[in-house]
Formats: structure tokens, C-alpha cells, sequence
């Protein structure tokens, strides 16, 4: 096959939640930053953001509601552009089945056009996944843009691709793979994210409940940094970007982008989506004086659970006077005392209240992350892990079940313990559904205490009122 490998097709894949959970709507920075990439370097780039332009179409089945484009629409949208390559987003294990229907779409129609996917589930389980799917020719490993750039430079050149780094992928039958190639791209190079290619008035206008914007505002997310110092047994997140890996933009890199934003897109509100920005706190201070400096009507919203830990009086009030509406902290699971090793770090509880107290002094919408769940913990601690929660004043509560997300070491844990629940399928991984069976607890204590715990929050909402 011959191809100049100029025009690339990016699709987002549709959204998975519980029939009566939350809808998320949230524009996917991870493809808006590819193909801004890709832009860059001369490439056509078209998406086709299955999840926001079938936002309304439903489709439930037992416990699982899946919206966005059908699979055979998704299909049909990327092959009229005729494009050269499909990339496909996978960043979640609830939606990798999903992601593989549109994969196996396109190519039932099209086979020779190559299909890579990448995002943390697929990073994750490259090697998985080749196996099981043929519809799949590469999957990119960790940071996208160097990969995905160097695929296209090798295909076009008839090279090897099983010599690019950051790729597993399938050449002549046989399954080839890369290693995670962490932080390879000056994040100061990144072009602002190309947001022309998305519908950001639909995302407005879907209005997400959890992490939408704060009345129908127009909004984006970004990321600030990349990383994260901490590497939880649970989390992907330096699976992703490499273990202790963490870089962060400098602030002029920054600014620039949030004028592009405000000038060329009018976004009123800036989701802030990093997973650690604590780490270094003269930099994140000097972010905030300037924000609220040269943009004061700007609005923060920071709902990716900042660190409890590390929060302090002096950069909430740096927060509240840059503009910031809504976060959310991760307590997890509450309960310093117990040895709780999957979970390496430890959140010092007395801070909490002190912590919840300023922010609500700055009228700063707090959400609290709890996590449940964990091999090693007991009904008792899990209970006692809501009774703590429910003590403290937050305006939204979200209790996590702990869930082995494939690729983690908490999956391995599991895996070899013989704590997984079996069948499972992969819509299920998002954390409201049990899927670790021990000799203390199983599925259905983690979803009764969850439930319980969700519905004694509400009634405390509702009888405060
Ligand atoms: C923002 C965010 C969200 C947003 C949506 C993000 C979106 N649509 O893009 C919201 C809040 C809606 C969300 C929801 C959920 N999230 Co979330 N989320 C994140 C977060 C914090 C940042 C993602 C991001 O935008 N990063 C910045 C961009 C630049 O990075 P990126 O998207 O990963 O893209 C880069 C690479 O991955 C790669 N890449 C990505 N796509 C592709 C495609 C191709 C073809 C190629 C080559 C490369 C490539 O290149 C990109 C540039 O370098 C990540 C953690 C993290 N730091 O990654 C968790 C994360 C992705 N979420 C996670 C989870 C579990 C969930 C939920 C299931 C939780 C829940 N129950 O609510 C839901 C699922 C929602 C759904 N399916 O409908 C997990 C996924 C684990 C897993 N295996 O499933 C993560 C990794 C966090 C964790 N705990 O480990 N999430
Ligand atoms: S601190 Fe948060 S982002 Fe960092 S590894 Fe732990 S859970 Fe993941």
C-alpha cells in the first residue's frame, strides 16, 4: 500500500456511567493535544468525537449506560474522510470494549487502513489486547505525541515500526513490544491544544453534573504538568507518564496558552485536571497571582482531587483570589492508622477539617474523594471509612469502590491472590462496582456500604437545607 500518510482520522470514544450515575461530558484534552501535535507537523487532522456528538443516545443494559455514536456511525464518519490512519482514544478500561467495536467497525469496511490506539488502558494492556483484538495494529505506549509522529514517519518511509520505542504493535503475525518511553517531549514545545476541532458549545450545553461546567459556562480543561510524583497501587497515572516522572509546563508556556484560550475559544471557566500540582507550590502560586492578575474573571475549577496532603491555608487563598469555584480533595481511605499499603501515601486527617473550613470560607465548592475497598481492610474499616467521610462538611461526596484496573499493581495483587471476581467484564471498572472478593469482604459489602453511605450523605444535604 502506498500512502503519503498525510490525513489522520482521532476519534474519542463514547462514555460509559451506572443507568442513574453521572453523564460525563468533558473535552478530551489527551486528542485535542495530539492532534494539535500532529498539526504541527504538517499532518490533516480530523476527529470524530463519537461521545459528545451521540451524547443522547443511551443504550442501557443491566447496570452499564453507554452514549455516543453507535459503532457503526463511528465507523462511517471516520471512513468518509478517508483518512490515511485511525487513532482511537482508549483511556479507560470501561470503555476498551467499546473502543474495540469501533476498531473492529473500521476495519471489517476498511482492513488496510492501520488503526493505533492510545491513553492509559491501552498503555496498560498493550500486549492484552494485540492478542485478543486483530482489528488493532499498534498501541502507543504512555505519551502520545513523539509515538504517534514517529508511526506515521516510519509508515510513510516503509521503516520498522517495530523499532519505534514507545509502540507495541504487529508486524507479519507476530506481536511486537515497546517499552514506556516517559516524558520524552519538552512540554514547553506543546502547541494549545486544537480545540477548533471540537463542539465545545455542546460540551457546555450537555452540562455535565459532576464535572461539567459551573452554569453553562463556557469551559475547557487543561494540564499544567504531567506526572506524578506519588505511584499509588491503584492509579495508572505513572504507568502513563513513567514512574516518578513528573515535568511541568513553566508559567509563560501557560499564560500563553489561557490568552489563546480566552481570545480564540471565549472559555469563562479552566478545569484544571492535573494529578499534582502541590509539588511544587512557588510555581503553582505564581500560576494563580498571575491568573488572577490578567485574567480576573476567569474561573478555576480544580475537580481532579487535589492532594489533601500537601493543600495549605496560603494556597487556598491564592486559589479563592485566582478565581476558584469548585475542587475536590482525595482523602481516600481515611484511615491513617491502619497499614493500608496500597495506598502509599498517608492523609494526616486532623488537617482535613482546617483544610474543608477554608476553602468554604472562600465559598469554594468542595467535593471529597473516598476510597474503599482495599485487600487488607475489613467491613469495620470500610464502615468506619464513611462514618469519617459523613463527619466531615463536604457539598459532594464520592465514595470509590477500590477497583484493580488491569495493568496496576493492585490487579496484580489481586490477580495472584486470587481476589478478583470472576466472570468481570470491563464496562464495570469505574469504581461504583465491586470486583475484589477477599476473605473480609466482597462485592456486595463494598456496593451495600457505598450505597448506604452515599444515601446518609444526601439525607444530611437534604435535612441542612
Ligand atoms: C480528566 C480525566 C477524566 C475526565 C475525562 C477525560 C477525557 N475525556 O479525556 C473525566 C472526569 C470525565 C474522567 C472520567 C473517568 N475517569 Co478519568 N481521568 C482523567 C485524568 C485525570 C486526566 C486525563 C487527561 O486528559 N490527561 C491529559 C492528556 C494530555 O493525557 P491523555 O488523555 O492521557 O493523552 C495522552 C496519552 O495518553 C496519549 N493518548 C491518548 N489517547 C491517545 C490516542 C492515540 C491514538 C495515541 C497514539 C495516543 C493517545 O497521548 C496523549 C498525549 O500525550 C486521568 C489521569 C491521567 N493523568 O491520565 C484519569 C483517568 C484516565 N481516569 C480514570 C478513570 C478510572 C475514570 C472513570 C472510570 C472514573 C469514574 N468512575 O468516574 C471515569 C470514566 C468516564 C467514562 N468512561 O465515560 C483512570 C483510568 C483507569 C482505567 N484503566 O480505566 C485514570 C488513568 C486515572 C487513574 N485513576 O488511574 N476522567
Ligand atoms: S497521588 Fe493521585 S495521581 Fe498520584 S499516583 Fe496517587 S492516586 Fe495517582
Amino acid at each position: 500500500m502506498t500512502s503519503s500518510f498525510k490525513r489522520v482520522m482521532l476519534v474519542v470514544p463514547p462514555g460509559r456511567c451506572t443507568p442513574e450515575g453521572a453523564f460525563h461530558a468533558v473535552p478530551p484534552e489527551g486528542v485535542a493535544r495530539l492532534a494539535a501535535w500532529l498539526r504541527q507537523h504538517g499532518i490533516e487532522v480530523s476527529v470524530v468525537d463519537t461521545l459528545i456528538e451521540g451524547y443522547d443516545n443511551r443504550l442501557i443494559k443491566g447496570k452499564s449506560a453507554r452514549y455516543g455514536l453507535t459503532a457503526s456511525q463511528a465507523a462511517d464518519r471516520v471512513l468518509d474522510w478517508k483518512p490515511d490512519l485511525i487513532g482511537i482514544s482508549c483511556l479507560f478500561t470501561c470503555i476498551a470494549p467499546d473502543v474495540m467495536e469501533i476498531a473492529k467497525a473500521c476495519k471489517s469496511i476498511e482492513p488496510r487502513i492501520p488503526l493505533v490506539i492510545g491513553g492509559a488502558h491501552a498503555a496498560t494492556n498493550s500486549v492484552p489486547i494485540l492478542e485478543k483484538e486483530q482489528a488493532v495494529d499498534f498501541v502507543a505506549l504512555g505519551e502520545g505525541e513523539q509515538t504517534f509522529m514517529a508511526l506515521i514517519d516510519c509508515l510513510r518511509n516503509g521503516g520498522n515500526p517495530s523499532e519505534i520505542e514507545g509502540l507495541t504493535g504487529r508486524e507479519n503475525g507476530q506481536i511486537f513490544k515497546g517499552h514506556l518511553v516517559s516524558q520524552n517531549i519538552d512540554l514547553n514545545t506543546l502547541p494549545p491544544p486544537a480545540w477548533d476541532l471540537f463542539s465545545i458549545d455542546s460540551y457546555v450545553e450537555a452540562d455535565s453534573p459532576l464535572c461539567g461546567p459551573q452554569g453553562k459556562k463556557r469551559f475547557l480543561p487543561t494540564s499544567w504538568s504531567r506526572g506524578c510524583i506519588n505511584a499509588c497501587s491503584y492509579c495508572l497515572t505513572s504507568r502513563v507518564w513513567g514512574t516518578g516522572n513528573y515535568q511541568k509546563r513553566s508559567v509563560a508556556h501557560i499564560l500563553d496558552e489561557v490568552k489563546t484560550l480566552r481570545n480564540s475559544f471565549n472559555i469563562e471557566e479552566l478545569h484544571v485536571q492535573d494529578d499534582c500540582l502541590l509539588a511544587d507550590k512557588t510555581w503553582l502560586h505564581t500560576i494563580l497571582d498571575a491568573l488572577a492578575n490578567e485574567h480576573p474573571e476567569l474561573v478555576l475549577d480544580f475537580s481532579n482531587g487535589f492532594d489533601i496532603m500537601t493543600l495549605d491555608i496560603e494556597t487556598i487563598a491564592r486559589m479563592a483570589h485566582a478565581g476558584t469555584r469548585r475542587v475536590s480533595l482525595s482523602l481516600e481511605a481515611g484511615m491513617p492508622e491502619k497499614d493500608l499499603r496500597f495506598i502509599h501515601k498517608r492523609v494526616p486527617l486532623s488537617h482535613a477539617r482546617e483544610i474543608i473550613a477554608a476553602l468554604h470560607g472562600h465559598a469554594i465548592y468542595i467535593t471529597g474523594n473516598f476510597m474503599m475497598g482495599f485487600p487488607g481492610q475489613t467491613i469495620d474499616d470500610m464502615e468506619a471509612t464513611v462514618e469519617y467521610a459523613l463527619s466531615l462538611d463536604f457539598d459532594k461526596l464520592c465514595l470509590f469502590i477500590a477497583t484493580p484496573f488491569p495493568g496496576s499493581p493492585l490487579y496484580a495483587y489481586c490477580e495472584r491472590h486470587g481476589y478478583l471476581v470472576e466472570p468481570h467484564n470491563f464496562n464495570d471498572f469505574r469504581f461504583s462496582k465491586g470486583l475484589i472478593q477477599t476473605g473480609e469482604f466482597g462485592p456486595k459489602d463494598t456496593e451495600r456500604i457505598r450505597r448506604d453511605g452515599w444515601l446518609r450523605h444526601k439525607t444530611k444535604l437534604f435535612e441542612a437545607d
